[in-house]
């Protein structure tokens, strides 16, 4: 299978983030696509590309000119202001506010945000436009015969709405290359969240629509980030009703409770007939992984593979969460090995 990455990512490293009370270094960092992209190589799952470059208009079919235009220029607004650390949003329109687009920094920051895990930093919107591309290229590979292609995306996109960014997320990857496949004549594109966490963004995105359909499985939100959306009952809107699926998972859960999950999710996406899955793949559903609570084990990515295969449909992997360092190269490409039936 060939991979995607570029070495933009690099431009994009956080700070700090805030969490149980105290600020720490960000666990979405560098090294986490690093160890990946080693991994490929190690493994010779074959060749590793560096992106074309299809521009803004795909991206701009999925997020707010408004949005990208405010995230593109906020970094230079802030150095104005001889801003000297991350551009961290600290306001929220939250439920008893008013919905404004103030003209201050960070009260437009805010307004793009859901939550302060998502520091904007001088290679920020670089890197998330590269990891966009690289999505976008991975996708073209497909779209030109391949049955599957790994896109290296890194920051991570699950968790980016059409007009927000949080939860380490900027741009939704997963949504633009999905969008990109509808927009070159598929009908039906379904996208399958693996990440340890809820793929609000992408949820959100495809809510009302029946072209895509969204199957995510995860940490109960009435426990786990990002806790005000991916609940079971969630079944989408409109046009887009029957074509949403969470499968909130208790802390704790191992491989044999989220394979019946996996099970369920794929049962989903055979009866809907999708020309193509997009697989959103975080690792961080790994039983050492710093900040989540699932138990799964560096073989079980290999049984996450072959299931995945098993729907016999042309797959785009992309990549999304996975904190524990040292693993995550292992267990993302267990994946695709088990997928290329190694
Ligand atoms: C991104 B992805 C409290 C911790 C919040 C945010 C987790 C984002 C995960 N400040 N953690 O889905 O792996
Ligand atoms: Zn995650």
């Amino acid at each position: 299978m060939l991979t995607y990455y570029s070495d933009d990512h690099h431009l994009h490293h956080g700070k700090c983030e805030l969490i149980d009370g105290q600020l720490m270094p960000c666990f979405e960092k560098p090294q986490r696509a690093d160890h990946i992209l080693a991994r490929v190589k190690a493994r010779q799952l074959g060749e590793v590309r560096a992106p074309k470059d299809f521009g803004l208009a795909p991206i701009a079919r999925i997020h707010s000119k408004a949005y990208l235009e405010f995230f593109k220029g906020a970094w230079a607004r802030w150095q104005e202001q001889g801003g000297k650390g991350d551009l961290l949003p600290f306001t929220w329109p939250a439920r008893t506010l008013r919905r404004m687009i103030p003209n201050d920094l960070h009260g437009q920051l805010g307004y793009y945000s859901f939550d302060g895990g998502a520091p904007i930093t001088a290679g920020t919107w670089q890197a998330a436009y590269s990891a966009a591309q690289v999505a976008l290229s991975a996708q073209q590979e497909i779209a030109h015969g391949a049955h599957s292609a790994f896109a290296l995306c890194r920051p991570p996109g699950h968790h980016a709405a059409g007009d927000l960014m949080g939860g380490y997320c900027y741009l939704n990857n997963a949504a633009i290359a999905a969008q990109a496949f509808l927009d070159q004549g598929r009908k039906k594109v379904a996208i399958l969240d693996v990440d340890y966490h809820h793929g609000n963004g992408t949820q959100d995105i495809f809510y009302q629509r029946s072209d895509v359909l969204f199957a995510s499985i995860h940490g109960d939100p009435a426990e786990e980030f990002p806790f005000f959306l991916g609940y079971a009952d969630e079944l989408g809107e409109g046009a887009g009703e029957g074509y949403n699926f969470n499968y909130p998972l208790p802390m704790g859960s191992a491989w044999e409770t989220w394979s019946a999950a996996l099970e369920q999710a794929c049962q989903r996406i055979a009866d809907y007939g999708a020309d193509v899955v997009v697989v959103s793949l975080g690792v961080d559903t790994y039983m050492e992984d710093p900040i989540s609570q699932f138990k799964l084990d560096s073989p079980d990515y290999l049984a996450m593979g072959r299931r995945i295969a098993a729907l016999g449909l042309p797959t785009l992997f992309i990549m999304e969460g996975g904190y524990a360092v040292e693993a995550i190269g292992v267990n993302a490409v267990n994946v695709l090995e088990g997928f290329e039936g190694a």
